[in-house]
């Protein structure tokens, strides 16, 4: 269909009614289709209660960019099909001015506020409660998980290029192999020995920078066995790209065998650690005097 030029713009108020009406259906499609269809595989997962409440974010997010995506693509589509030169006249013809409308000004503006207030709701309702238990910026959580208390205390400490774990409730034994037990609370202590690196236990959905005199705290309760990969996110050097490995996810009684091996495979160098700390300042070996 082809409108003559002249007739495009106020004297054709049945536009704005028609993009509306299949903006509407378009949208009250789309919105559950994201939710309920798309939804279940947006990343990261469900494997930990931090993937879960990250995917939680992620599908109202997408749901919500969902009504302004379809006006784009339902205006685009309209325009183009409807707003064309008519080809039998063989002249383009410009419509009238457009100075403003003040009833979309206003929707705009309304529209806008409540979905950046609304968000900014959401996210801080999201900061303070068990989802926003220490995301590993200090050492100080603004929220901590309700079992915090009988969390088992991990401690990651970065060095170049390598990672290493200390369990502080068991002597402090430390070991370059990474295993937690199944749905407990774990309570990640992150530091480094030399340069800035970023501790990335990515199917956990846990990402805590590791810096040297800094200790900090990440939660994280692990919902299945399996395995996920650790990886350092923060450029530290010639081997950064070699400062991963492989973690473990085991039941608790699987658990309690392996460490308790590894606190005897160790317990003739575990004698020579420094005492467990929260943070380690290593003494330089020579200075520039
Ligand atoms: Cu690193």
């Amino acid at each position: 269909m082809s409108i003559a030029p002249e007739k495009v713009g106020r004297d054709e108020p049945h536009h704005g009614r028609n993009i509306a009406i299949i903006w509407a259906i378009a949208t009250a499609i789309m919105v559950p289709v994201i939710i309920w269809v798309v939804g279940p595989h947006i990343p990261p997962g469900s494997l930990t209660d931090d993937t879960r409440a990250q995917h939680a974010v992620d599908v109202v997010l997408t749901a919500l960019s969902i009504p302004l995506l379809m006006l784009v693509w339902v205006y685009l589509g309209y325009a183009v099909i409807n707003f064309r030169a008519d080809p039998a006249s063989g002249t383009i013809v410009d419509g009238p001015p457009l100075r403003s409308n003040t009833r979309i000004q206003a929707t705009w503006l309304i529209v806008s506020a409540v979905l950046v207030v609304g968000l900014a709701a959401y996210g801080t309702v999201d900061l303070l409660t068990e989802n926003g238990a220490g995301g590993g910026q200090g050492s100080n959580p603004l929220a901590k998980p309700s079992d915090a208390r009988s969390a088992l205390q991990v401690q990651v400490i970065g060095q170049q290029w390598l990672w290493t774990f200390r369990y502080p409730g068991y002597g402090g034994v430390e070991t370059a192999q990474l295993v937690l037990p199944v749905n407990r609370e774990i309570e990640f202590h992150v530091t480094s020995l030399d340069v800035v690196h970023s501790f990335w236990a990515i199917e956990l959905g846990v990402k805590a920078d590791a810096v040297p005199g800094a200790d900090n705290i990440a939660y994280v309760k692990i919902f299945r066995k399996g395995s996920f990969q650790v990886r350092c996110d923060e450029l530290c050097g010639l081997w950064h790209g070699h400062m991963n490995t492989t973690g473990h996810i085991v039941s608790g009684s699987a658990f309690n065998s392996w460490i308790h091996a590894t606190v005897t495979k160790y317990a003739a160098v575990t004698k020579y650690l420094p005492p467990y700390s929260l943070t380690y300042y290593p003494i330089p070996t020579r200075n520039a005097t």
